[in-house]
């Protein structure tokens, strides 16, 4: 998969991108990133991207002629077709169902914002989707790109090793993750639950889904809601409340 990003700070997106399993699938030709900067195409003496936004107040926009000039270089650096992804507050929450339609795709173009974002006619004229990565204001696109990267990057075939498999990840089958333990089995913060030292693997397996199911009806319950849970894990689920009726835990 190629991406393209389209920043003020290009080496901001593609720093974050250079560590672990990202920088990992990189090496390994699975995906490449490359960076362009609207700064190399403004005019001037002073290379401006912005300016001030019509009808008054604080803050600066984007300009669209550099915006227009680095597109058309980004679009010009390889012959495969590729949606413009502008990531502004906006825009729709991203969630792994659409990471995964996304991770599918030979490329991508992310747009990042600096500023209150991008003068609003190039986004109608050019931008094919806006997505946002949640209700929190932060101070540009980058970190919103960078995070998207990670998610596309960990999805492609061969990025991740068998420990790290994606498809046991949380959110894969719309759970939150049971509780993971590792040695001491005895510690003064507590003792590890004795099934999973038990060495039965299928009351291993029951008590895990059981967990993930618990947890997240405890603290997720618009998950599952669309989890669309099977008679066995709504029996499993009903068990553990009828346990822990009193509400402590997970
Ligand atoms: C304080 C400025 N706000 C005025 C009401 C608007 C605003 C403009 C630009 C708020 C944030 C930003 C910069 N944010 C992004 O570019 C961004 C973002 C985010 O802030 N939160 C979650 N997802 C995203 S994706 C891009």
């Amino acid at each position: 998969m190629r991406i393209d990003v389209i920043s003020l700070f290009p080496e901001f997106v593609a720093q974050c991108a250079g560590f672990g399993v990202v920088g990992r699938a990189q090496e390994r030709g699975l995906l490449s990133l490359h960076g362009w900067n609207p700064r190399d195409h403004a005019q001037g003496g002073y290379r401006r991207v912005d300016d001030k936004t019509f009808g008054g107040g604080p803050g600066m926009v984007m300009m669209i002629e550099p915006l227009q000039a680095c597109l058309a270089q980004a679009r010009a650096a390889d012959s495969a077709l590729a949606p413009l992804i502008y990531l502004s507050p906006q825009g729709r929450p991203l969630d792994q169902a659409r990471v995964r339609e996304l991770a599918a795709m030979p490329r991508l173009i992310l747009l990042c914002g600096r500023y209150e974002g991008v003068d609003e006619r190039f986004v109608r004229a050019e931008v094919d989707e806006e997505i946002s990565i949640g209700d929190y204001v932060l101070s540009g696109g980058e970190l919103p790109a960078a995070v998207l990267v990670d998610a596309l990057a960990r999805l492609q075939d061969g990025a991740l090793n068998d420990a790290e498999s994606a498809a046991q990840d949380s959110f894969e089958d719309g759970l939150l993750d049971c509780p993971h333990y590792t040695h001491p089995a005895s510690h003064p913060l507590g003792e590890v639950p004795a099934v999973l030292r038990s060495g039965d693997h299928a009351a291993i397996a029951r008590w895990r889904r059981q967990q993930a199911l618990a947890r997240t009806w405890r603290r997720r319950p618009d998950l599952l809601e669309r989890a669309g849970l099977s008679e066995q894990d709504r029996a499993l689920l009903q068990a553990w409340r009828d346990k822990h009726e009193n509400g402590s835990e997970p």
